[in-house]
């Protein structure tokens, strides 16, 4: 008999977790029924191989976390269990983001789960989603701990979102718009959660850089990571997607927040405009609401910053009318990181 349980977990990087477990018979699984049936499995040092990476195919499922009791973890990395807690709780606050702020149903939007894999090879720092599911490594173990952080499982599953949504393309603008939605929405996944243990912040990795605490990237000010480009100019398509990004992160952010300097989770954030403007904020709501319609309704696998620009106006105008606060902030934020 297979039923509905309440557990919990003791993650890494957010503290103690509800979890929702399934219950089979005298086991207890790491799998949420009330989510999609989503569930997370051990790959304890696998790695898919190089004919599934060719095929662009993740081949190896892993080990279902099961437990004899509905407590998972112990908040550190000497129980396998701790950065499978973490990962299942950053696709139930994910998925239960796209649900509260869109209605959207899962990465798919049918209602349909998807799994997470951890314990990926061996010292690997990243995390990866493959078209079905996500997978995280554990880091190297000295600068970066496991990548089940919010953020980064809010940012691949997003890549779900925008693959059965807009398309984007993963190169030039349109890859870096790609990876700029993964990046605005796992952000939004991190202030959706409002937990004490990983505040809301625009620091993208923060939790598991276990030296710096400042993460991969940072959407203030991008190109203070010294890859980023905080403004776009033509050359922008060239850069690798992760960094030809920050001119969405940078808009994103000036259009949430504006252009005066802030403080969240108790890090300083600053965002340079590229024109000398000051842009005054909308709020993350209003921000998140305007790049999903622009996502789902006007982006396609080919939109540029230019049609980006076009396809987050059309959102504004949608939602808050041609003329509002909002459709004007639009205006105003890409033009301080130079679209338009
Ligand atoms: N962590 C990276 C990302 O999601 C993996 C990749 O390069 N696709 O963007
Ligand atoms: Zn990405
Ligand atoms: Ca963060």
């Amino acid at each position: 008999e297979i039923q509905t349980a309440d557990g919990s977990g003791q993650s890494l990087y957010a503290g103690n977790v509800p979890l929702r477990l399934t219950q089979s018979g005298s086991s207890y699984q790491l799998k949420d029924p009330t989510r999609g049936n989503t569930y997370t499995t051990d790959l304890n040092g696998a790695t898919d191989g190089a004919l599934c990476t060719l095929l662009g195919l993740g081949c190896k499922a892993g080990t279902l976390f099961t437990s004899t009791d509905t407590s998972f973890g112990n908040g550190s990395t000497s129980s396998r269990e701790s950065a499978a807690v973490d990962a299942q709780y950053g696709t139930n606050v994910t998925w239960d983001f796209y649900q509260a702020a869109f209605g959207r149903n899962g990465i798919f939007g049918t209602g349909a789960g998807s799994y997470n894999r951890v314990h990926y090879g061996n010292k690997y720092v990243n995390a990866f989603w493959d078209g079905e599911k996500m997978t995280y490594g554990d880091g190297d173990g000295v600068n970066y701990g496991p990548l089940t952080s919010l953020d980064v499982a809010g940012h691949e599953m997003s890549h779900g979102v925008t693959e059965n949504t807009a398309g984007l393309t993963y190169s030039g603008e349109s890859g870096g718009l790609n990876e700029a939605t993964s990046d605005i929405f796992g952000t939004m996944v991190e202030f959706f959660a409002a937990n004490p243990a990983d505040p809301g912040d625009y620091l993208i990795g923060e939790r598991f850089d276990l030296k710096n605490h400042v993460g991969l990237r940072r959407m203030d000010n991008p190109a203070s990571d010294g890859n980023s480009v905080n403004c776009w100019t033509s050359s922008v398509k060239n850069l690798d997607v992760h960094y030809s990004s920050g001119v969405g992160n940078h808009f994103f952010y000036l259009l949430a927040e504006g252009s005066a300097p802030k403080s969240f989770g108790g890090v300083a954030h600053s965002s340079p405009t590229c024109n000398g403007s000051s842009v005054a904020g909308i709020g993350r709501d209003a921000a998140a609401q305007i790049w999903y319609r622009a996502l789902t309704v006007y982006m396609t696998s080919s939109t540029n910053y230019a049609g980006a620009r076009t396809a987050t106006l059309n959102a504004a105008r949608d939602l808050y009318g041609s003329g509002s606060t909002q459709y004007n902030a639009v205006a105003t934020a890409w033009s301080a990181v130079s679209v338009g």
